[in-house]
């Protein structure tokens, strides 16, 4: 099995967990994402949308990570990571499904705050080049946007109320019960992770601090084993303090966007 990932790619990230919850070996070949390594013409041939993660096993290429993560536990069932009861089984693909939707708008996130100023500090032609490489020409402008405006771009109150309505219901969810769906971990809980972990990270918090429900699960999820191996291992600190300082240095212009208007 051979995983091509990148450390702080929230995709990757909720795929090594499931590896790591399953105890699966696998070889390891990093992306580098700011340097363009997902539009390479071979990593394309392989990911048509020039994103990671992609998952090689027996002869098969795997993309998309909500995917990777049902085929996982199709062809590895020993630790299973769904609901057997089929409504349950149905309300961990929801989330799966929310959390897919909400995807874009962390992308927004991630970039108007935390990859941005890195950006900035290359050389413009050598940013242009990277956006321009970006097969989908939606995706394309709405980089070049949060690059170009960071929080000030249109699509970041957006993507910021976005998340605050799917935590609401995330917390809810999670008064009366430790997992997403069920009783156990599952798919739907390795998928969350790295949304709540990224906006941690860029210093986001008011989208979860009083929202006990979903402290309590990150708490629990983080002293998982597979947290460590799959997540916090992998995540350079160079980036994580990058991300929070960029979320300091923003957090008042945040504040005044997202606060409610009179
Ligand atoms: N729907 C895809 C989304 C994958 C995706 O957007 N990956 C991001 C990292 S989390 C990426 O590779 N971004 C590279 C880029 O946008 O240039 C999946 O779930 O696998």
């Amino acid at each position: 099995m051979k995983l091509y990932h990148a450390g702080v790619s929230t995709c990757s990230q909720k795929v090594r967990l499931v590896l790591a919850e399953k105890s699966l070996d696998y070889d390891s070949e990093f992306v580098d994402l700011q340097r363009g390594g997902q539009f390479a013409p071979d990593y394309l041939r392989k990911n048509a949308a020039g994103v990671v993660p992609t998952l090689e096993d027996n002869g098969l290429t795997l993309v998309e990570s909500t995917l990777i993560n049902e085929y996982l536990d199709d062809a590895y069932p020993e630790v299973p990571l769904r609901p057997e009861d089929p409504g349950l089984r149905h309300q961990m693909r929801l989330w799966c499904k929310t959390i897919d939707e909400l995807h874009p708008h962390c992308g927004v996130q991630t970039y108007a705050i935390g990859a941005r100023p890195g950006l900035l500090a290359r050389p413009a032609a050598e940013v242009a080049k990277l956006v321009a490489a970006i097969p989908d020409p939606a995706r394309r402008a709405l980089r070049r946007s949060v690059i170009d405006d960071g929080v000030a771009a249109p699509a970041f109150v957006d993507a910021y109320v976005a998340h605050d309505r799917f935590f609401a219901d995330v917390d809810t969810a999670l008064h009366d019960s430790d997992w997403l769906a069920g009783d156990s971990f599952s798919l739907a809980d390795a998928a969350l992770l790295p949304y709540v972990l990224r906006v941690d990270h860029l210093g986001l918090i008011a989208l979860f601090e009083n929202r006990s429900s979903l402290m309590s699960w990150y708490q629990r999820i983080c002293a998982r084993p597979s947290y460590e191996v799959a997540v916090a291992s992998l995540l350079p600190d160079a980036v994580v303090s990058a991300f929070r300082a960029a979320g300091a240095a923003v957090a008042d212009d945040v504040a005044e966007l997202v606060a409610p208007k009179s």
